[in-house]
């Protein structure tokens, strides 16, 4: 097929069935072993490390392949400390002002509460920012295409790649989180997405003893 634009030719490997479902068994095993940490050992984690699961992250498809994310990695620890005290001023009103009782009635069972010492416990923070428009040279602001979709698959293979290198995560949404422009002085066609603690569990850290919900409730067929 002639294109007016470049492509490329693509033949990724194909398998047999069974190995198919034995390489979709052995991802699923590893998968299904990730959790949620929220207590974080201080131990370090190499850099080299994180941008490459950072850049495994930033293989994700996107609306017009804008790719509109950017990634900050924080290891300093005195802007964990602000991020810390910013994001625990903002939680402090979500628990004690914002928050509906029935939402702290659904959280419950994960015994978080306003305080979030992971910000500086863990080694390294990741602040996932999505761009809403590029500006462009004529100062125009162009609007991207299905941002937080985009993003939100990228952050999926960023835990995911985060997991399989052997690290913890946990996607953490303070709320509202407009502080992490202003301390990591983005620019304006960012705004902050998620903020990824990332490291290894403390020795003692303990996670809800929650189920996976199941196959009968995620999978309708239409054969
Ligand atoms: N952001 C708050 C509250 C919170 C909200 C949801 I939805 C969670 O799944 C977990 C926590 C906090 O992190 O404590």
């Amino acid at each position: 097929m002639s294109k007016t634009h470049p492509f490329i030719p693509y033949h990724p490997e194909r398998f047999s069935e069974s190995e198919m479902m034995h390489r979709a068994e052995s991802f699923f095993q590893l998968m299904n072993k990730r959790r949620t940490v929220r207590e974080f050992s201080d131990d370090p984690v190499p850099m080299e490390l994180i941008r490459k699961l950072i850049m495994t992250a930033s293989t994700a498809p996107s609306g017009a392949n804008k790719q509109p994310w950017t990634f900050c990695i924080i290891t300093n620890p005195e802007l964990k400390q602000q991020i810390r005290l910013a994001a625990e001023k903002e939680e402090k009103r979500n628990y004690e002002e914002r928050m509906s009782k029935r939402w702290l009635e659904d959280l419950e069972h994960l015994e978080t509460d306003w305080q979030k010492a992971f910000l500086e416990e863990a080694p390294c923070l990741v602040a996932v920012f999505k761009r809403v428009y590029e500006l462009e040279e004529s100062e125009e602001k162009h609007n991207n295409y299905y941002v937080s979709e985009s993003v939100g698959l990228a952050t999926g293979l960023f835990i995911a790649a985060i997991h399989q290198a052997g690290l913890s995560s946990l996607t953490y949404t303070p709320s509202p989180m407009n502080f992490l422009s202003k301390l990591l002085k983005r620019p304006d066609n960012e705004r902050p997405y998620l903020l990824i603690p990332i490291g290894y569990p403390a020795a003692n850290a303990m996670i809800p003893d929650q189920p996976r919900i199941s196959e009968e409730k995620v999978i309708f067929s239409y054969a």
